[in-house]
């Protein structure tokens, strides 16, 4: 073999080999940028499937009915259900507290708690203490003085108070559910029959509404949707012997809890009150009548005032139910109640779902009024 060759030959395939290398990885490149590898696929995916699934409104979560879910559902906070009857306040608050506060501010308050419902004389007095605490505790800055406002209206409420509704300790306690027409009598009941399920409780529903056309059907699909029992007569029937009826019922049958739904009625009707104290009178002769729950709409402002101080005298108001207050409700109507008539508000209703019922707690309420 010739002189030289050799190191010639060793060019060469040094050559081709190097050729070779840079083929093979030219040609690789571009797949290491197309094919993800599994750590890639790992970073990508979230955001894949965060664009793919587009993010639902906290509403949707809350509004999906859960009537025997183990799961706890994601639920939105009081603030952010009060909705309009929050802002209401807070953005007249927000308003009247923009600098150190003055003469102006104090009346500025006074007029949003006014506009609010929380009414004349409570507005009026609220205003006045707040303004000399505020000077007793030489406080200036407005967001102290709001706190100290927070104070004043949970001050409107007896806190101590037991909010809880009642049961009795021999036999089943019955709720008697009244009210003006249409203030949420009936959706109220299907929420509470829903929370007495949920905790294991059996629940048996007089249609004692005989008046309205349909009512009873009305409260047959939440019975349906909550597994209670329906207790009806026909319509026009007398409501007294529809809550005699499902009194029986419950004690024969061993049911937990009767809830009586009755018809919506004006304050200003007398037979239809004198009507409600019979239906009342009826149920006592046999058993105790544990809650006559008083259905107020809140959008309905300062008439709520008026409603309850009849319907107490009627039929003995036990509590109050507080509806619509995710709706157009300026929300200082409960502290009105509270204040003026001393019936404790125990629920609220926040929603028309079944799940949109609350306990009510002043300091609670008034936090989510306020921030
Ligand atoms: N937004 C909202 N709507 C509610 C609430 N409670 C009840 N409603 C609605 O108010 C309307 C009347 O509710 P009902 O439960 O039929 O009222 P009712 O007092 O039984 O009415 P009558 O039997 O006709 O006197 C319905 O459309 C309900 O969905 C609530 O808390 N918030
Ligand atoms: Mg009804």
């Amino acid at each position: 073999m010739p002189e030289g060759i050799i190191p010639e030959l060793l060019i060469v395939l040094a050559l081709v080999l190097l050729i070779a290398g840079v083929v093979v990885a030219t040609r690789r490149r571009p797949k290491r940028e197309g094919v993800a590898t599994k750590e890639d696929i790992e970073a990508v995916e979230p955001a894949v499937e965060t664009k793919a699934e587009p993010e639902r409104p906290t509403q949707e979560v809350i509004e999906t009915p859960s009537l025997v879910t183990a799961e706890p559902v994601a639920r939105p906070t009081l603030r952010e259900r009060l909705g309009k009857s929050r802002k209401f306040l807070g953005d007249r608050l927000a308003d009247a507290f923009r600098g150190a506060p003055d003469d102006a501010t104090w009346d500025d308050v006074e007029a949003a708690l006014i506009q609010a419902d929380i009414g004349i004389g409570a507005a009026t007095k609220i205003v006045e203490d707040l303004r000399s605490k505020a000077r007793e505790r030489k406080v200036t800055e407005a967001g102290e003085v709001r706190s100290l406002l927070g104070e004043q209206l949970v001050e409107l409420f007896d806190t101590d108070r037991d909010r809880a509704l009642g049961f009795a300790s021999d036999g089943p306690p019955v709720w008697l559910v009244v009210g003006v027409n249409g203030t949420g009598k009936t959706t109220t009941i299907g929420k509470l029959a829903r929370d007495l399920s949920e905790r294991g409780r059996s629940v048996a529903l007089a249609a004692a509404d005989t008046f309205r056309a349909a009512a009873d059907e009305q409260l047959g699909i939440w019975a349906e949707r909550t597994g209670s029992v329906l207790i009806k007569h026909q319509p026009g029937a007398d409501p007294g012997a529809v809550a005699y009826d499902a009194l029986q019922h419950v004690r024969a049958k061993g049911v937990d809890v009767l809830i009586v739904d009755t018809a919506g009625r004006l304050h200003t009707k007398t037979p239809l009150m004198d009507e409600l104290g019979k239906v009342r009178r009826v149920i006592e002769k046999e058993s105790p009548v544990q809650e006559s729950l008083l259905v107020i709409d809140a959008t309905a402002g300062q008439n709520g005032l008026v409603q309850a101080r009849e319907f107490a005298e009627a039929t003995g108001v036990t509590g109050i139910v507080l509806t619509k207050l995710d709706g157009t409700a300026k929300g200082g109507i409960a502290l009105a109640i509270e204040n003026e008539l001393g019936i404790p508000i125990k629920l609220i209703g926040v929603g028309e779902g079944l799940e949109d019922l609350e306990p009510f707690d002043p300091k609670t309420y008034v936090d989510a009024l306020l921030t």
